[in-house]
């Protein structure tokens, strides 16, 4: 049972939404979220309610499912699902990832979706919220399998999406090489060389830095966040979850800020070095042989193995990244990581944390970075990838760099102003919610959308 919102209306919306479609539990946790930290806005502009922008928000512009069959090396078909959700196109066309995973539902898309939508108003930039994906599993699937699946998902993705209608690029399971097959075929339908999608090859129309960029971006945004807190990266010990290209660059940048990564994770288990994380050797095992984390402890004898994920939170820490999934790190990794000592937890995936960790965090004083303003750095970068393939030139690593750089410091410093100004001071997971939903109901409002 969901905790009561304090706003007659905002609760029956929130009832309505489970009763809408009640098979959706990630949908709701962001829903219900955001929600709670928008009372105090609604209470004092009653009139968003009565011109339905709350009711607006919380339903996809567009939902779009479709079928994707594929032949495997056997030449035996499959058939998978996909899906693109185009959430909300107030300040920009869509933009937002593509998840490949067999867990992956309307549930999954939709939380991702309406998440995107308030994240990338908070990179500062013109994007809209949107998110899609497929249940297909690229887990020990060929070059081959991969690509004709790609093909296939892009023959009826196609029809929606455009460099003025809807961006996507990569998430979980989706990187480099998916982007080139999609790209590869939607310009193989269309006949365009076109900027349709974030994340592409560097020969062909993509930016410097987008790769690092989320990982990046999270320890951007975490050092201004401890800066501001008088603490550091600086002699401290990471956590790192994850071994993904958020993990793998969170890792890397909180390396060159002083931190000392200690443990790194995959689906089946986590390593444990207590040396500090040999990256070089992470991005061997997984971007080029794409092989299971417990290879790291066989390849380094300073590292341990342990199966199963969550126990990661056990090792003691000053700072958390959790960069796999949502939901990773629950209440008593939460209690695990105060009682060691732990003094900032900064998302790098969409929603790792549960709503319980998150209030034992805060209630702890633990410095809470959300995910929707510390991971924005990807979508930014996705943006800038936008705005370079629009004008027809490159930038140099150093520039986008030093953009992203500022959009972290901008979506920091919106998220704790916000706060402050609603009486919060200090929970950027409120701030970033009412900062960015100021300008998209605004942007509603003016458009006459609801
Ligand atoms: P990748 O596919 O590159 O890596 C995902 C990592 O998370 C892998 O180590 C994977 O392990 C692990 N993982 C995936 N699912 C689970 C699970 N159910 N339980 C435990 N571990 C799991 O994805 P990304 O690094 O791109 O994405 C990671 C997170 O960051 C996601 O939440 C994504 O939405 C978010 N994100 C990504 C952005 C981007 O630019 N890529 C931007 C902003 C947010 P295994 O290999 O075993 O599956
Ligand atoms: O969750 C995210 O922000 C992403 N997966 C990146 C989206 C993008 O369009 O770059």
């Amino acid at each position: 049972m969901k905790m009561k919102i304090a706003n007659e209306y905002l609760n029956g919306l929130m009832e309505r939404v489970i009763a809408r479609d009640p098979g959706e539990p990630e949908f709701h946790q962001a829903v219900h979220e955001v929600l709670t930290s928008l009372v105090p806005v609604v209470n004092e502009r009653p009139e968003l309610i009565k011109k339905g922008v709350m009711d607006s928000l919380v339903e996809p512009e567009r939902f779009v499912s479709f079928r994707v069959p594929w032949e495997d090396d056997q030449g035996v078909v499959h058939v998978n699902r996909g899906y693109r959700v185009q959430f909300n196109s107030a300040i920009g066309p869509y933009k937002g990832g593509l998840r490949f995973h067999p867990s992956v539902n309307e549930s999954i898309v939709k939380f991702l979706g309406f998440e995107q939508t308030f994240k990338n108003c908070l990179t500062g930039l013109p994007i809209g919220g949107g998110k899609g994906g497929s249940d297909f599993n690229p887990r020990n699937k060929s070059d081959s399998e991969v690509m004709r699946f790609c093909q296939s998902f892009m023959n009826e993705m196609y029809k929606y999406i455009g460099p003025d209608m809807d961006v996507p690029a990569g998430d979980i399971g989706v990187g480099g090489r998916e982007i080139g097959y999609l790209f590869g075929q939607y310009k193989r339908i269309t006949t365009q060389f076109q900027g349709a999608l974030t994340g592409k090859g560097l020969s062909f129309g993509g930016s410097l830095v987008r790769k690092e960029a989320t990982g990046y971006g999270l320890c951007y945004f975490a050092d201004n966040m401890v800066k501001d807190a008088g603490r550091s990266f600086e002699g401290t010990t990471v956590l790192v979850s994850g071994s993904g290209n958020v993990a793998i660059y969170a890792c890397e940048k909180a390396t060159q800020l002083g931190g000392k990564v200690v443990a790194m994770s995959d689906s089946d288990g986590f390593v444990y070095d207590a040396d500090g994380i040999d990256l070089d050797l992470i991005k061997q095992i997984k971007e080029v042989e794409r092989k299971r984390i417990s290879e790291y402890a066989q390849r380094k004898p300073s590292a341990q193995y342990t199966e199963g994920c969550a126990k990661i939170w056990n090792i003691p820490c000053g700072i958390a990244l959790p960069c796999a999934t949502q939901n990773e790190l629950d209440e008593q990794a939460a209690k695990a990581l105060i009682a060691n000592g732990c003094f900032a937890v900064a998302e790098g995936a969409n929603m790792p944390c549960t709503p319980e960790a998150v209030e034992a965090l805060q209630a702890a004083g633990i410095l809470f970075a959300p995910a929707k303003a510390s991971n924005c750095g990807g979508v930014g970068v996705s943006a800038l990838e936008m705005t370079q393939n629009s004008i027809r030139l490159s930038w140099s690593f150093e520039e986008v760099d030093n953009r992203l750089r500022d959009i972290m410091s901008n979506a920091y410093h919106s998220a704790a102003e916000a706060a402050a100004r609603y009486g919060m001071a200090g929970n950027l997971a409120a701030g970033a919610n009412i900062a960015s939903f100021l300008k998209i109901s605004d942007a509603m409002l003016a458009q006459g959308l609801v």
